[in-house]
């Protein structure tokens, strides 16, 4: 496979399609010459209380240094009723959520008048416990309806929800409230997953500990497993909205409010609390979910994110229930109870987009084709992937078995932070290449830039940056616009630096080559190696930690952990799994490390910087071509480490 293969649009897509060639280039171009005029027309597919006149006001810094990023400043919306009450009249008894238990024979569907009431439910809940506009609120659940209804919720009363993914401990968990002061933590006595269950509630009270801004907790019965309910704090999720009204006046919200705060991982320090407002978000999470996916009226479309994640967020919730989408949300795993569960599903459902993760694939392409070819899958019509680079191969197979050769694949590139997807092909538009994500969509500004910052023409290699800004686009990290500005708007100046590099072949296409900073990709998860060294260091027998991603199979990409231990420790398989089980108690199970190797030294500069380069090379098993290593303190440590490399 090389990169002229190019898998032309069907002509049966472009026919139907809702933007062909001509329309993508007709429509970028409009977006490039006049963004005011472009943005204040999409601007109409979501519902206003009082429609924007002023459409894009953005200061990436160039001159000023002072990064100011505004759309439809002087609108005013609620999300929650472009996703619900102006539907009612036109599909109040249309299927909203599809709900897909982790029990293959649990499963629930909710129109958009019921999911209409239940939010509103709970806004009065919500209102009733003294939550207010602009107050946090943390939600810790599974993927169950009640995820979606509490997002709704928060947006319905202006109050700005954070999510943590159901599979953090209870220390991230607790420093993601922390950091945002959240008043009220919605959660559920148990998640599951794959047949097991989590124990979300005992993660929140031992989390909640630490967590005094904390006023009150709202608990789904999910699984009936017991919990301990703290008198005056927790509150069954039933006792408080049974008896509320259905209807709740939603707050009128400026185009610039917050509408959530996502915490992702940088390279440096904690995660970042990425915050996204109301009125840019909310187009580009419509236009993005009608145009990439082609997304027609009546369809049945199924993203597998969680909700705990960016993906969940665009893709689950608010692009799909903008546009008056029937969106399935799926409790389980992909290989639970058998391998063939994403695509009985599919059958079940009568699935038309299908939008899941590289690893998905990947760990199920290794079961071979047999599990796939007994289910029909004739429902499908649009194939999707994110959260890291697809390799051909999996792309090919993907295409061919799970498509058979009848869907595009949109390969979508996007980040916490972009807010939706930024590259990505059109299905009835742009030809594909297994592993390139493809084009620009309207109204995004790529380009690449050498590590001097100067723009590179033509084919190339380099930095990815956008020039410009889009609606969706984060608009500071929560509490710290500084660090916003240090982290994106600093490296190459006048240009948000995206952390990805990327390579530009001679048509244009972009092929994202993964992270460049000390970010790395696990399954999709984003996770920053200083987490998991920070993480390590703070057990009592580790004096030193370094964390560099190394090349798997099915995760993209795993951890690997050079540990120097203080003196006096001794390494042990005992002790290998003991830091093991720490990183997850600290972190979570994603961040549990691959590898971990003992490693008495570690390689530094005289200046005491970690060489990670050199790291990374022999994670990676590149230990021909380590490089230049003169400038190291002691040369002879990386001896050492190449001879006890795990295998
Ligand atoms: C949406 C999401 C963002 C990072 C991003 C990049 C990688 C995501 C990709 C991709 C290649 C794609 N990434 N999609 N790389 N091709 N289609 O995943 O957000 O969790 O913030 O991760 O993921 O490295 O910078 P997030």
């Amino acid at each position: 496979m090389t990169e002229t293969t190019l898998i032309a649009v069907k002509p049966e897509i472009a026919a139907r399609a809702q933007v062909d060639e001509a329309g993508y280039k007709a429509m970028y171009q409009a977006a490039a010459q006049d963004p005011d005029a472009f943005w204040a027309k999409e601007a109409q597919r979501i519902a206003w209380m009082q429609a924007p006149k002023i459409i894009k006001n953005v200061d990436f810094g160039g001159t000023s240094g002072k990064v100011s990023i505004k759309w439809f400043e002087d609108g005013v919306l609620n999300a929650s009723v472009s996703c619900l009450d102006r539907h009612l009249a036109t599909r109040g008894d249309q299927v909203a959520i599809i709900w897909e238990g982790d029990d293959p024979s649990s499963d629930a569907k909710v129109t958009y008048k019921e999911l209409h009431a239940r939010v509103c439910q709970l806004a009065n809940a919500m209102r009733g416990l003294g939550v207010q506009k602009g107050d946090r609120v943390c939600i810790y659940l599974p993927m169950i309806v009640e995820a979606a209804v509490a997002m709704l919720a928060c947006a319905r009363i202006g109050a700005v929800h954070s999510i943590v993914f159901g599979g953090f401990s209870p220390d991230s968990l607790a420093s993601r409230i922390q950091d945002s002061d959240c008043v009220l933590l919605i959660t559920a006595d148990e998640g599951r997953r794959g047949g097991r269950k989590v124990p979300l509630k005992a993660n929140a009270d031992e989390a909640l500990k630490t967590c005094p801004s904390i006023r009150h907790v709202i608990v789904a019965r999910n699984t009936g497993g017991a919990v301990e309910m703290m008198p005056e704090r927790d509150h069954w999720w039933s006792d408080a909205c049974d008896t509320q009204p259905e209807t709740a006046e939603p707050e009128k919200m400026n185009a610039e409010d917050p509408l959530f705060i996502l915490y992702t991982s940088g390279s440096t320090g904690k995660p970042k609390g990425v915050l996204h407002t109301t009125g840019g978000y909310m187009v580009w999470a419509s236009f993005t979910h009608q145009n990439v996916f082609d997304y027609r009226d009546g369809e049945i479309y199924w993203c597998t994110a969680d909700v705990g994640w960016v993906t969940g967020h665009t893709y689950i919730v608010y692009g799909p229930l903008a546009n008056g989408a029937t969106t399935l949300m799926f409790e389980g795993v992909p290989n639970y109870p058998t391998v063939s569960r994403f695509w009985e599903v599919i059958d079940k459902h009568q699935v038309a987009i299908f939008y899941t993760a590289p690893t998905a694939i990947r760990a199920l392409m290794r079961e071979g084709e047999a599990p796939v070819k007994k289910t029909s899958r004739k429902s499908l019509r649009i194939l999707g992937s994110v959260g890291e680079p697809i390799n051909p191969e999996a792309w090919l197979w993907y295409y061919r078995n799970v498509g058979d050769e009848r869907c595009p694949i949109v390969d979508t590139w996007w980040q916490t932070e972009t807010g939706g997807i930024l590259i990505s092909p059109l299905p009835g538009a742009i030809a594909q290449k297994p592993g390139s994500a493809t084009l620009p969509l309207p109204g995004v500004k790529p380009a690449l830039v050498d590590n001097d910052g100067a723009v590179l023409e033509g084919a190339a290699e380099g930095n990815l940056v956008l020039l410009d800004s889009w609606p969706g686009q984060m608009r500071t990290v929560y509490g710290d616009h500084e660090r916003f500005v240090q982290t994106y708007f600093s490296t190459f100046k006048g240009t948000y630096f995206t952390g990805d590099g990327a390579r530009r072949d001679a048509d244009g296409y972009y092929w994202i080559t993964g992270r460049v900073d000390d970010v790395i990709n696990v399954a999709g998860h984003r996770m920053g190696t200083a987490e998991v060294e920070s993480a390590l260091v703070a057990h009592p027998k580790v004096a030193e930690a370094a964390v560099v991603g190394m090349p798997h199979d099915i995760k993209g990409q795993g951890i690997y952990a050079y540990v120097t231990l203080k003196t006096g420790e001794e390494p042990s398989e005992a002790l290998r799994k003991e830091l093991v089980a720490w990183v997850r108690k600290e972190i979570g199970p994603i961040a549990s490390p691959d590898a971990i190797q003992w490693a008495p030294g570690l390689p530094k500069t005289r200046s005491g910087k970690i060489m990670r380069r050199i790291l990374r090379k022999i994670a990676a098993n590149e230990t021909e071509a380590l490089g230049d290593t003169s400038t190291l303190a002691d040369p002879g440590v990386v001896q050492d480490l190449v001879e006890n490399r795990v295998r």
